[in-house]
């Protein structure tokens, strides 16, 4: 049995509980405590973080995008892998999962990074990817054009802890295809199924 180890609202987690779905694989879901992870984690994978895959011929595999490449690969119903083939894609993860992801810790927890206020740190986290993600979305409902494609999965979870973080200022910004695109993804069955409490 593949086991994957997730921590429910971490968004690198969902990404890969929806990749996992989307594929029709077979896989226990083991709900762990970030702040007491279980030692069948840790002698998986000492880096502890989550997710990781533990796959049934014994792989590991320690990195979100990488799972949701290793489901895929073995069944895409709705062509997420070839509806990546956008030269733009690889850019915009790359600037989620580097620049983005800093500065939305900043805004998030901007308490502990009182060098700047917090708005400073929502600034950043816009320009370095959602004036982008605007004006892709702009043009088409998805970044894999009419229809999904991995970045729109890999991208969203974090768009979803960037909007909530203020969702009163979100719901008024001026990122409106993001508003819509972001809302889509919300409402979206797969999304659903892999956020149910267990
Ligand atoms: N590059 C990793 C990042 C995973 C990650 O940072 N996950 C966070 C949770 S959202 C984590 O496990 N942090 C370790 C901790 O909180 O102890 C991936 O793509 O899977």
């Amino acid at each position: 049995m593949n086991t994957l180890y997730s921590f429910r609202r971490c968004p690198y987690a969902i990404r890969a509980r929806m990749a996992i779905f989307q594929a029709g694989i077979d896989c226990e879901i083991h709900e762990v405590s970030l702040r007491n992870k279980p030692q069948a984690l840790l002698e998986l994978s000492p880096k502890a973080t989550v997710p990781v895959l533990h796959c049934a011929d014994g792989r590991v595999i320690e990195q979100s995008f990488e799972i949701m490449q290793w489901a895929l690969a073995q069944h895409d119903p709705d062509g997420w892998l070839i509806n990546w083939d956008h030269s733009d894609n690889q850019h915009l993860l790359s600037a989620n999962d580097g620049e983005f992801k800093h500065w939305l810790d900043r805004y998030k927890y901007f308490e502990r990074y009182p060098d700047n206020p917090q708005i400073y740190y929502r600034m950043q986290a816009e320009e370095c990817l959602i004036t982008l993600l605007e004006s892709r979305l702009g043009h088409a409902p998805y970044l894999g054009g009419v229809q999904p494609c991995l970045a729109d999965v890999a991208i969203f979870p974090f768009i979803r802890q960037f909007a909530a973080v203020d969702a009163q200022w979100f719901a008024s910004s001026p990122w409106r295809a993001v508003r819509t695109w972001l809302n889509s993804w919300l409402e979206n069955r797969i999304f659903t199924v892999v956020m149910a409490k267990v």
